[in-house]
């Protein structure tokens, strides 16, 4: 393809007054060829139907800021994310073909949440009492896109535990994107997910922690954070797909004792490690069980049997009262 596209550009150069018009088409061509990222972001403008989506396109690859700032904290959390798997695991994209990233802003009214919806990712603006605007945090952006990568690989079942371990994986990704643009070794990062996405009336520092489950919030307006940081606290019930975004404390913690045990940049070891049993080994029903398994038996494959690293692993589910 890159050959093909070097050769149209020098035929389009000999074509005078459709210069413009192929050298566009062959750069968009190039694009996909070599691998970088697009970009589109859309603007539901706080349409009361939900159903309207992506909305108007507002900012696509290349073109200039927007006054929005939402606009253009999508735009740069979606390519952050894209260059961390690019430059971290070598993935292009959330399909690793280079798959366009779709983007919605200001969906619904005083939504207070962000999501994919299994093709795109779309955030609200919050409410302002509780939360504010969904974009502000990378880590949010990050778990998004997680989940179409996850979509796309394992396609961990949102229910129960693949639920949680479906959910564990984009709060992994989501904190590590935070991480790495911040240069942050695991024993400086703060491990938490939406820092920073309560208003300053919530009394909570973040949505959840992955270091101390159920300890982000504890309000009256939400509660206490329910997460569980060991299986002997499981949540059992129906409420939230059996727990998906409650019992992901689990596999949470068993990532931050992971990273934390081996040391330095998380994202090379231990995120290595989760990223290739998503990819390569976990399934629509895989359990924590499956996860532990998997995630130890990698660390042998890359850093040998019995090494720190496959030592600090099984330690990490051990403590999060899980059994390979
Ligand atoms: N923000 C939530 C998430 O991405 C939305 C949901 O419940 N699916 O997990
Ligand atoms: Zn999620």
């Amino acid at each position: 393809l890159q050959e093909w596209a070097f050769q149209t550009l020098s035929l389009s150069a000999r074509i005078r007054g459709q210069r413009d018009v192929l050298g566009k088409v062959v750069t968009a061509m190039m694009t996909v060829a070599t691998g970088q990222k697009r970009r589109t972001i859309y603007d539901a403008k706080n349409d009361a139907d939900a159903s309207d989506l992506p909305g108007t396109l507002v900012r696509g690859e290349g073109s200039p800021a927007s006054t929005d700032i939402a606009v253009n904290e999508a735009y740069d959390g979606a390519g952050a994310t894209y260059e961390f798997f690019r430059q971290i695991y070598d993935r292009n994209s959330i399909d690793d073909r280079g798959l366009r990233l779709d983007s919605t802003v200001h969906f619904g009214q005083q939504y207070d949440n962000a999501f994919w919806n299994g093709n795109q990712m779309v955030y609200g603006d919050g409410d302002g009492q509780i939360f504010q605007r969904f974009t502000k945090c990378i880590d949010v952006i990050g778990h998004e896109l997680t989940h179409g990568i996850t979509q796309y690989e394992a396609g961990l079942r949102y229910q129960g535990e693949s639920g949680a371990l479906n959910e564990s994986m984009s709060d992994v990704f989501g904190s590590l994107v935070k991480q790495w643009s911040l240069k942050q070794t695991a024993d400086k990062a703060d491990w938490l997910i939406g820092q920073g996405l309560l208003t300053p009336s919530i009394k909570g520092v973040a949505l959840r922690s992955m270091k101390a489950p159920g300890t982000a919030y504890n309000d009256p307006m939400l509660g206490k954070d329910p997460q569980p940081a060991h299986t002997r606290d499981m949540y059992k019930g129906s409420q939230d797909n059996g727990g998906v975004h409650i019992n992901s404390g689990i596999p949470n913690y068993a990532f931050y004792l992971a990273a934390t045990a081996i040391g330095g940049n998380a994202w090379e070891k231990a995120g290595k490690i989760w990223y290739l049993a998503l990819r390569d080994r976990l399934r629509a029903t895989s359990n924590f069980s499956r996860a532990a398994y998997h995630t130890i038996a990698i660390a042998g494959e890359l850093y040998s049997n019995d090494s720190n690293e496959q030592r600090a692993v099984k330690e990490a589910w051990k403590r999060a009262g899980v059994e390979p």
